[in-house]
């Protein structure tokens, strides 16, 4: 890795199941649930840490893993010339008859990955989440502080302190973590900030050697859930030897004070849906245009996306939006939306604030606010979702508190 002369291994976890996002994740793993058009989640992770310079990254799979496989072997071919690779590597039972009981044993089950490799530090990450991240940096801070393992830590407000795990660091020594709480449900703010909490981002860096024996100590504790978060990190705080490095340092090339250390958890629909916001706006807090940091997406053997006029001559217009290529907008009116690959809509029809995964079709006339369309999905003339709350309840879509609706993979909707 670029700025050290350590050998660095990187492993994604990405077999967890994601519940919060249902009903998105009804037959896909979370970190293939598609993003920003033409993205999948996981590929922002890929992307930081390909950017950052590692070569050689294992995916962990377990959940629902067929369009998560099939997207990292499409999108992610490395050089075998160069001994880059992203492999995807599912749960094989090397320990027993049995799945990944937790993050930590997805690992501890994968310990021939790391051994084959010797390197000399592994970065660990989570695969569901949204933001550019230059490890190189969180890197330099774990070999410079002496930690065993680091955290990388973002302030988050104290409310959602239930969905992270919260660090508390040494007050003589702000790198080094004092308590580690998994998901507390009574957290105490921060001295400077009593309204927000300082989060675990989910992604690690550890020294090969330590990690090895964390794990392995760990799954023979009965009593533990396996889980990184939940387990491994406090017992490296217990020895003492557990570091934090502070996101908010963290600066990638072409990124300005707008969209500097962007990071956003999208663990659930609202969440994921305000996520899609961020990438949209004329000036952006998430630019997909810096390209001195790109986030590389699966390369579409499509055409250009198109806009013309519907048969009967209507105009339509599109502001504020993404539109993927294969699409073709016939008179629609698009507005504060974001549309995969492969979408068609007819004329007449109004799409505003709106995340369509690829190939919906929309027929003529028919209406689209506030709502989530997973792939396939078919409106036909006139139809509507994200109207009318009640209907959307009673044709048995999902619809958020502050008034989402998601529509599940493949549904039709006529009126
Ligand atoms: P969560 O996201 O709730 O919290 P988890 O569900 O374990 O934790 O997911 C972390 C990553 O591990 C995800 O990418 C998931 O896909 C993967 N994963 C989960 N179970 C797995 C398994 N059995 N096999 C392989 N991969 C698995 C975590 C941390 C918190 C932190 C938040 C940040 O535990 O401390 O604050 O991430 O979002």
């Amino acid at each position: 890795m670029a700025g050290t002369h350590k050998k660095v291994f990187g492993i994604i976890l990405a077999g967890g199941e994601g519940k919060r996002l249902m009903p998105l994740t009804v037959d896909r793993a979370k970190p293939a649930v598609p993003f920003g058009g033409q993205y999948r989640l996981i590929d922002f992770a890929i992307s930081n840490l390909i950017n950052s310079g590692l070569r050689q990254l294992v995916v962990l799979t377990q959940y629902k893993s067929h369009s998560l496989d099939r997207h990292i072997s499409q999108t992610w071919r490395m050089s075998a010339l160069l001994d880059s690779y992203v492999t995807s590597v599912p749960a094989q039972q090397r320990l027993g008859k049995r799945w990944f009981s937790g993050s930590a044993d997805a690992i501890l089950q994968s310990l021939n990955l790391i051994h084959d490799e010797a390197p000399d530090i592994v970065v660990v990450v989570g695969a569901d989440h949204v933001y550019r991240m230059d490890f190189r940096q969180m890197l330099e801070a774990h070999i410079a502080s002496g930690a065993r393992a680091t955290v990388a830590g973002i302030r988050q407000p104290i409310g959602l302190a239930d969905q992270f795990g919260v660090i508390d660091v040494e007050p003589t020594d702000p790198t080094r973590i004092r308590e580690f709480l998994e998901k507390p449900q009574n957290p105490t703010g921060l001295a400077d900030a009593p309204h927000e909490v300082l989060a675990s981002m989910g992604n690690y860096i550890f020294d090969t050697d330590a990690l090895i024996e964390a794990v392995t100590s760990d799954g023979e504790l009965p009593t533990s859930n396996h889980d990184m978060g939940g387990d491994i990190i406090p017992y490296f705080v217990s020895r003492g030897e557990a570091g934090v490095y502070d996101f908010k340092d963290n600066e990638v090339p072409g990124s300005t004070a707008r969209d500097r250390a962007y990071w956003r958890d999208v663990g659930t629909i609202d969440s994921f849906f305000d996520a899609h916001r961020d990438l949209i706006s004329t000036l952006p807090v998430f630019n997909l245009y810096n390209t001195d940091w790109p986030i590389h997406s699966q390369m579409l053997n499509s055409p250009p996306a198109k806009f013309v006029r519907d048969a009967v001559g209507r105009i339509g217009n599109t502001i504020d939006s993404i539109v993927s290529l294969g699409s073709v907008l016939s008179g629609t009116h698009l507005e504060r939306s974001v549309v995969g690959p492969w979408t068609l809509s007819g004329g007449g029809a109004t799409i505003t604030d709106a995340v369509l995964f690829d190939r919906v079709r929309i027929g003529a006339g028919a209406r689209i606010h506030r709502a989530i369309l997973d792939k396939n999905v078919v409106l036909a003339d006139g139809a509507t979702v994200g109207v009318d709350r009640e209907l959307d309840l009673s044709r048995g879509f999902t619809v958020t508190d502050s008034g989402i609706t998601v529509v599940g993979k493949g549904v039709r909707i006529d009126s």
